[in-house]
């Protein structure tokens, strides 16, 4: 059937994750500030968990970002316009995509993640939804430069990133993979990006730590994966979520703190911690109009159109490959 055919994953650098991924752990754990690029908290379990959190009543961005795909599909339609491919950086289970792809008519649909299985599965799901439409899946990590299948070269290319997870970066990685992005996408393409608000500190904080404690088990999943991917033995009962709204740096940050003072290992390699002291697993930065602006510009996208949701709690940005020439 011709469909498998378009269903047939392409594996651009998964065989680097592995040692990519003990790399950044025994490097993050031997830093003052012991962190883990939040990245690594994406297994499939970990993607599946996400998935549960996206349906938690604290946690509004996932509500309030379909809330404007639905909202605004005509306005889409019009200023994007159809038989573009669109490539999802990070689909995930691929959740929104259908109400964007519903309303814009496009060639193909490509999705890139790095979790394979999850990608797989996903990519069936939708393209049973959109029978003749053809589905590339990618398993790659979006953070590099993708060289796209060539089926999808000559087409105009949409980028489609929601969900703020650009807000995962700190500014500086957030500019390299908006250049990335760019570099992947070609000239003339267009970027629909999520960027969540800043807002009440109270109502970030119970986003990210939900009375349900699924946020909770998302970021201890991240200790369990060390311990079974990289032979670790972290006591995961002495390690405890933590969510903090830090005002300096608009973010909300996700910690592992210890209860007790901990020693173990990972892949033959000894830590310690201290009672109170945390394991820096996410950063959410949160954004205002302008440092929006400023950051799509800085990585090479003008934006066009900017939408939100009733509440204004959540932003879609439209934005556009071509650089205006500068004033003087
Ligand atoms: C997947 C990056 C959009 O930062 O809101 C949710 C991840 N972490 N709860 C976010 C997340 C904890 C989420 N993004």
């Amino acid at each position: 059937m011709a469909q498998e055919k378009w269903l047939n994953l392409v594996e651009r650098d998964a065989s680097d994750l592995d040692s990519a991924f003990r790399d950044d752990v025994l490097q993050g754990l031997s830093e003052p500030q012991k962190a883990v690029p939040a990245r690594w908290l994406y297994d499939d379990v970990g993607s599946r968990l996400f998935e549960d959190i996206t349906d938690l009543p604290e946690y509004y961005p996932t509500r309030a970002e379909t809330e404007i795909l639905t909202a605004r599909g005509e306005e889409f339609r019009a200023l994007i316009g159809p038989g573009r491919a669109v490539v999802e950086f990070g689909s995930g289970s691929s959740v929104k995509t259908p109400l964007l792809l519903g309303c814009i008519d496009p060639a193909t649909y490509v999705p890139l993640d790095i979790a394979g299985d999850f990608l797989r599965a996903a990519a069936a799901e939708l393209s049973a939804k959109f029978p003749g439409m053809p589905v590339y899946p990618v398993e790659a990590d979006f953070m590099r430069q993708v060289a796209l299948p060539d089926e999808v070269a000559t087409l105009p290319k949409l980028g489609f990133f929601p969900g703020s997870t650009i807000g995962n970066m700190v500014a500086r990685t957030a500019v390299d993979l908006l250049r990335t992005m760019r570099a992947t996408l070609g000239e003339h393409s267009q970027l629909l990006i999520g960027m969540d608000l800043i807002k009440d500190p109270a109502v970030l904080e119970a986003a990210y730590d939900d009375a349900a404690g699924i946020t909770a088990e998302f970021n201890l999943n991240l200790a369990r994966r060390i311990n079974r991917e990289l032979g670790g033995t972290i006591p995961l009962d002495a390690l405890r979520h933590v969510a903090r709204w830090n005002d300096a740096f608009a973010r909300i940050e996700m910690h592992l703190e210890a209860t007790r003072p901990i020693a173990f290992e990972v892949a033959r390699q000894r830590f310690a911690m201290k009672k109170g002291e945390t394991i820096h697993t996410e950063n959410s930065h949160k954004f205002s109009r302008r440092s929006a602006t400023t950051l799509l510009l800085a990585g090479g996208w003008t934006p066009l159109e900017r939408w939100f949701d009733q509440a204004e709690r959540f932003s879609l940005v439209l934005a556009d490959a071509t650089v205006p020439r500068s004033a003087p």
